[in-house]
């Protein structure tokens, strides 16, 4: 009992439901399977990025090539971003959204679910707590 607590921390991280997962009314169901794992939503913005939003929460991608495509994309329509918590928010949230490439993702991953798309994969979540807190700075101050 006291090492499986060990093996377990609470943590927050940052959810971004992205234009295409917005746009095709998926918002409910994909906020229903965090609350349905046993997170909590502790914060929820709609929103739309300007550019210079964007450029910031991207940041890390600036030197990629497609570091436009995916600003232009994010920008490009409205976004749901939430902060959730519970038991190893990080690493079981990226487990539960599945690779980067929609049509190669897992089923019963969100990506693997509900899409086809690379750059519009309808949803980001941070990939690290340090990632956590400077995406969640540019969304939420
Ligand atoms: P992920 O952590 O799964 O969201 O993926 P990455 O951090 O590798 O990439 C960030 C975003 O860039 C992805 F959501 C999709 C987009 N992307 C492209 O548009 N083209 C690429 O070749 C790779 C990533």
């Amino acid at each position: 009992m006291e090492n499986r607590n060990k093996l377990q921390s609470n943590e927050e991280t940052l959810i971004v439901i992205k234009p295409d997962g917005f746009k095709r009314g998926l918002t409910g169901k994909i906020i229903s399977r965090f609350e349905d794992k046993g997170f909590q939503i502790k914060k929820i913005k709609s929103f739309q990025f300007d550019k210079m939003e964007a450029e910031e929460f991207y940041n890390i991608h600036r030197d990629k090539p497609f570091f436009n495509e995916l600003v232009s994309f994010i920008t490009s329509g409205i976004v749901v971003a939430c902060v959730i918590e519970g038991i190893n928010a990080v690493t079981t949230t990226r487990l539960m959204i599945g690779s980067t490439k929609s049509s190669e993702a897992d089923a019963g991953t969100i990506r693997g679910d509900f899409g086809l798309g690379l750059t519009d994969n309808i949803i980001h979540a941070s990939d690290s707590v340090e990632s956590f807190i400077k995406e969640s700075k540019v969304i939420f101050g």
